[in-house]
């Protein structure tokens, strides 16, 4: 706050923090996220249940009404909060990318920092405190996560456009996201980075080097391309949504821009003609904001004064609000009518020329040459203005691969209607997860290829005899139970909690890409599902049926089964049947190839790049996986004791018994009688030394030896590998690995 010192409060949290005095330590806050200590609603809500009792119509209804209703305090441009709205839901799910699936509408974090602090959602305060009187009418029957992308769609269909559908279904969440990277800038909209001070990509703070996490053919292409982005962002700079309206670093080259609006959207998982329609679609609607310099803005919502009440940008000039608006600090009308769907933003596009000019705020736009003044103005029935574009419009007439698409759009609107419609449904469903989680009346009977779909159960499931049956046929197979695990774990660990997407269900495991992935072992894979696919046909032929992908989590749960009772624990590891198999043809293998991790502690798998180390790309995967540090820790425990590398390798397996489910792992890596080395530079493998002999006892990778060196870790170790932990060791290990190979049964309650 202004003329008071940043730091100084001793009280509620306050002070030189461990996060300030060892800024490189490893950081467990993001596996502490979204419980029942931040949900006020508690772990009895249901959402789902809460959104069937709504009355879904009487919402739009009154949505409908909103868009028309202009308020003294923010009015509404051209008498229709439309272009507003749209301009909202498209922010709210337009910070998803395919690499973690994090960002996104799915979770209403508009609301909260950094999102609702954004240069890029200047103005989106408003839009969403429009919304209050219809939030606080339903409560908690809808989401704000769920409101803020149906009032985008209500937005379209009050303006003519005719929308694809929406389902509903994103619980709220109450505190800021800290897992998402969103960049290292330390300025907003700037390019000075914290390149240098090893600031990391995953886990919730830092860098995922742009060059050695980059996919191979990415690397390819980035070289010889103006600006590399830096993997997983999505947005050319922190603070925007995609890139700079102005074109790269203000700079006006619409082609230039081009590159930067195909990397950023290919992010969001949009190819050029999604892209082109959802650009131009957008635009057809409403204005840009920019009556004066942005000097007359105050300071964005997380640093506004109490007074403000969450709002921010409070404009000093003039009325600081409608025709004074200003969001942007560009000044923009697309199309001659601003709150009707029509093909008007191509018809302006091809048929002017376009001249640079700055708007009033001072940034760089188009206007167009020796056209007349036919666009209306958003507040003087009286006034006409010429046409404007900014940069990143002009990109679509003048980048040859978006040129080609815009005409024919421009050529055939229900081409442009129809492709609009299905990726504005994507953009605000791409992370709502698999169909089973949709709610409402309004959902699409059409299966999309981005939703990963699977075929609806077509079978009596499994009883509890034939799954005692089908366990001693898993073991009779003769491969090591080991390998069971390893490829029920391979099977349903896809799955981030993200964008809902992976798991068990649908078995993409023995499909392309996934079963050929280095973290899966194909070699070991393909044996073990050729096993399965055995006892499954055999089974099958009673006239009874499973699936294989039930059968892969069946077998897990046999060889843990087995596994404790080799270690002297009767313990049942439940099993819950009803997945299916996808075929590959309903597998996109591009899309699914985002789910590819750059490392799986889990299994031991991959290692540090040079600004993410191995053991924060473990707690990054486990925040996907949804687990507690607890469930991190005893199941790194447990299925290094089950001895379960990726590659065979024994780091980690300490333990003179492996294949059993025991305590080991703590017991060993906590004994003060092994001193530890490095054995490389790279100080990814270590030894460990017998103090007394001499002799090497152990190797481990940094996915192991964090649990004896890291305070907190140590400490959930300690309690597993106590004389009184291996009962609880075995317990919390099942529930977690029950817990894992059910994430994506939003099916089950
Ligand atoms: Fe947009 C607006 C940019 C895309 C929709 N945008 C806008 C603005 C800007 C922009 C700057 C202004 C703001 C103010 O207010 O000032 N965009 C942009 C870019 C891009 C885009 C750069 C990429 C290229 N959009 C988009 C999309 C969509 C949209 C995709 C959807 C779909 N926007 C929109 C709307 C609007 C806008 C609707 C209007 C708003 C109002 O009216 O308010």
């Amino acid at each position: 706050m202004s003329g008071q010192c940043p730091i100084k409060s001793n009280v509620g949290g306050g002070g030189t923090k461990n996060r300030d005095w060892w800024p490189e330590q490893l950081k467990l806050n993001i596996l502490r996220q979204n419980t029942s200590k931040s949900d006020p609603l508690g772990t009895d809500f249901d959402y789902a249940e809460a959104f069937k009792s709504l009355d879904y119509n009487a919402v739009k209804k009154d949505l409908n009404d909103l868009m028309t209703d202009s308020q003294d305090w923010w009015p509404a441009d051209f008498g229709h909060y439309g272009g507003l709205f749209i301009r909202m839901a498209w922010h709210s799910a337009g910070t998803y990318r395919v690499y973690d699936g994090r960002g996104g509408g799915g979770h209403g974090q508009q609301r909260f920092a950094p999102l609702n602090s954004w240069p890029d959602n200047v103005s989106l305060d408003k839009a969403r405190r429009l919304l209050w009187p219809i939030k606080q009418k339903y409560g908690n029957k809808i989401s704000w996560a769920d409101l803020l992308l149906l009032t985008g769609n209500v937005a379209l269909e009050s303006m003519g456009c005719k929308t694809f559908g929406f389902a509903g279904g994103r619980p709220d969440t109450f505190e800021a996201d800290e897992s998402v990277y969103w960049g290292r800038e330390m300025t907003w909209l700037g390019n000075e980075t914290r390149y240098a001070d090893g600031v990391k990509g995953v886990g919730g703070s830092g860098v995922v080097d742009a060059d050695e996490s980059m996919k191979a053919e990415d690397k390819t292409k980035s070289h010889s391309e103006p600006r590399q982005l830096e993997e997983p962002l999505a947005a050319a700079h922190m603070g925007l949504i995609y890139v700079n309206p102005e074109g790269p670093d203000g700079n006006p080259d619409p082609i230039a821009a081009a590159h930067d609006i195909r990397t950023t959207f290919a992010r969001m998982a949009m190819d050029d003609e999604e892209t082109v329609a959802l650009i131009a679609g957008g635009h057809t609607f409403g204005k840009t904001h920019g009556a004066a310099s942005s000097d007359n803005v105050g300071k964005e919502p997380e640093d506004a004064p109490i007074e403000q009440q969450g709002l921010g940008w409070a404009n000093g000039y003039n009325s600081g609000k409608g025709p004074d608006t200003i969001t942007s600090g560009l000044e923009v009308t697309w199309t001659t009518t601003p709150t009707k769907w029509g093909n008007g933003y191509f018809t302006s596009l091809f048929e002017n020329e376009w001249e640079l000019t700055k708007s009033p705020a001072g940034a760089n736009q188009w206007v167009a040459k020796n056209a007349g003044e036919v666009v209306p103005h958003a507040f003087d029935a009286s006034k006409k203005l010429k046409p404007t574009m900014l940069t990143t419009d002009l990109s679509l007439r003048f980048d040859p691969a978006y040129e080609k698409i815009s005409r024919r759009f421009y050529e055939n609107p229900d081409q442009l209607a129809d492709v609009f419609a299905r990726a504005w449904f994507k953009l605000l469903h791409r992370d709502l997860g698999p169909r089973s989680r949709y709610l409402g009346p309004e959902i699409p009977s059409e299966d999309l290829i981005w939703q990963d779909p699977i075929p609806a159960v077509d079978h009596p499931l499994v009883d509890e005899n034939d799954v005692a049956t089908l366990k001693k046929e898993v073991l009779a197979t003769g491969i090591e139970p080991s390998k069971f695990v390893s490829t029920a774990w391979a099977s349903a660990s896809t799955f981030r909690g993200s964008d809902k997407r992976g798991g068990a269900n649908g078995a993409r495991i023995r499909l392309e890409p996934q079963r050929n992935w280095k973290a899966n072992n194909p070699q070991q894979l393909a044996e073990v599902l050729k096993a399965l696919e055995g006892v499954q046909s055999k089974f099958n032929s009673s006239g009874k049926k499973i699936s294989l992908a039930d059968l892969i989590v069946l077998a897990g749960g046999a060889a843990v089964e087995k596994a404790a009772q080799d270690a002297g624990h009767n313990i049942k590891v439940p099993f819950a049947p009803g997945r299916m198999d996808a075929s590959q043809e309903q597998t996109d293998v591009a899309s699914v190839g985002h789910l590819e991790p750059h490392a799986d502690g889990f299994r031991n798998y991959g290692k540090s790049v040079s600004r993410v180390r191995t053991e924060e790309f473990l707690v990054d995967r486990a925040n996907l996986l949804t687990l507690t540090a607890p469930e991190m820790t005893v199941l790194v425990g447990g299925m290094r004791a089950l001895n379960t590398n990726y590659d065979g390798s024994a780091h980690g397996v300490f333990t003179t018994r492996p294949g059993q489910l025991t305590n080991d792992f703590f017991v060993n890596l906590l004994d003060t009688n092994t001193a530890w080395k490095a054995s490389g530079s790279d100080k990814e493998i270590y030894e460990g030394i017998d103090r007394k002999t001499g002799q090497k006892k152990w190797t481990g990778t940094r996915a192991d030896l964090v649990f004896g060196s890291h305070a907190e870790l140590r400490a959930l170790a300690e309690i597993y590998g106590s004389s009184d932990g291996s009962e609880k060791f075995v317990k919390d290990f099942v529930a977690a690995w029950d817990k894992v190979m059910n994430l994506d049964r939003f099916d089950l309650k």
